[in-house]
């Protein structure tokens, strides 16, 4: 329920399921009582057109790597609340955002040109770059280490009195990681204003979060790091974005960081070299994509008025350009030379990596 004063959700009066874990939205697209004010009739527009474009790139780039003319691409079918969700609370113009490897549709919220999104997977390094005016850091295939990066952005912030908050992705894995314990204990002691976003989408690759940890609820964790940790149902955007606008606040404030573990379900495969048919259960996929996140928010949005089948033709239709024209660009961009690499991975190169540079571009080598 929004607090008079600030319009802000109320953490301690936000509904809570039997396992402590906050849903607002259920699976028939009903909202509770007192929180359809929460978002706009814009906003949950923007959310909807941003999660069907999600699935529509999911679908894209799979098509494109299986035909040769995409590296390996992981989807986000199933997280789109949780990604959406936690975005919307952000100010592109303000906040910074550190995502993991599959927050597609978050990134295009907070800036990143669709051409240049899809340019990444088809290896055009130099394209691909993110715009400097975008507070937005590179994806990153390494589990975890952009969980220390992002308390050093906050940290940052904080040092040099610039208002914003940093938001970082990561998954159920990423968190058995040193570098989990270590963001953590650091961003608890610096104070910093931070959200770790730990999106429980069940699986690290074939293992299930059971064997990653001995904990059932991984929100807890915060408590070992001096700051709030709580969990939310992932498949509701209006549960997500509540907690995370008040993550957001409190950080503004100076209140520090936060825990947020949003329970959801990777529904499709963890990239496209992965077959999970291998290693889980059809039943549970079928109970998964009984709760899709997409049906649940365009059920209430129908209901309110504020989406409805002539507006989805339309915005689908509006995907389908976007995302062709945008594939059009990117196929134009020429393809990066011999070294192109080194331009992108720091501001200045040591001896060692300048004679790699040399080395690969041909050039003579005079040690
Ligand atoms: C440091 C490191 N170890 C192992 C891997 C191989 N790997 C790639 S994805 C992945 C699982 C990640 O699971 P999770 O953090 O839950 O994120 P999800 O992929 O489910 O979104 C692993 C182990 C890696 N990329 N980096």
């Amino acid at each position: 329920m929004p607090a008079a004063d600030t319009g802000l959700a109320d953490l301690d009066r936000l509904p809570k399921t039997e396992t402590n874990v906050i849903s607002l939205l259920d699976d028939r697209g009903s909202l509770a009582d007192g929180f359809a004010e929460l978002l706009t009739p814009d906003q949950i527009g923007q959310a909807m057109r941003l999660m069907l474009l999600s699935r529509a790139i999911d679908d894209r780039v799979t098509k494109l790597q299986r035909l040769g003319r995409a590296g390996t691409y992981s989807p986000v079918h199933g997280q789109e609340a949780t990604v959406v969700g936690s975005a919307l609370a952000l100010d592109p113009a303000r906040d910074w955002m550190v995502p993991a490897s599959r927050e597609q549709p978050a990134m295009i919220r907070h800036g990143l040109p669709l051409d240049r999104l899809l340019a990444g997977y088809m290896g055009k390094i130099n394209f691909s770059r993110i715009p400097d005016n975008v507070r937005l850091l590179p994806r990153n295939q390494s589990i975890a280490s952009q969980l220390p990066h992002a308390v050093g952005l906050a940290w940052a912030l904080k040092l040099r009195h610039v208002a914003g908050v940093v938001l970082v992705y990561f998954g159920d894995g990423a968190s058995s990681e040193g570098d989990f314990h270590e963001a953590m204990n650091l961003a608890g002691v610096q104070s910093v204003p931070l959200i770790f976003v730990l999106i429980n989408n069940q699986f690290a690759i074939s293992t299930p979060v059971a064997k990653q940890a001995a904990v059932t609820n991984l929100a807890v964790r915060a408590a070992g790091y001096g700051f709030p940790g709580f969990t939310v149902d992932g498949n509701d955007l209006f549960a997500v974005y509540a907690a995370t606008q008040w993550a957001v606040m409190r950080a503004l404030a100076g209140g520090g960081p936060t825990l947020i573990e949003a329970r959801t379900y990777r529904v499709g495969f963890h990239n496209t070299s992965d077959n999970p048919k291998d290693y889980r259960d059809e039943v549970e996929v079928t109970a998964a994509v009984a709760r899709d996140p997409i049906e649940r928010l365009r059920k209430y949005a129908t209901g309110v008025g504020a989406w409805s089948t002539d507006i989805e033709i339309r915005t689908m239709k509006g995907i389908a350009s976007e995302l062709e024209s945008a594939y059009l660009r990117a196929v134009a961009v020429p393809r990066p030379g011999p070294g192109d690499i080194f331009e992108h991975t720091a501001a200045s190169l040591s001896t060692r990596v300048r004679r790699q540079r040399r080395q690969v571009k041909g050039e003579e080598d005079n040690g």
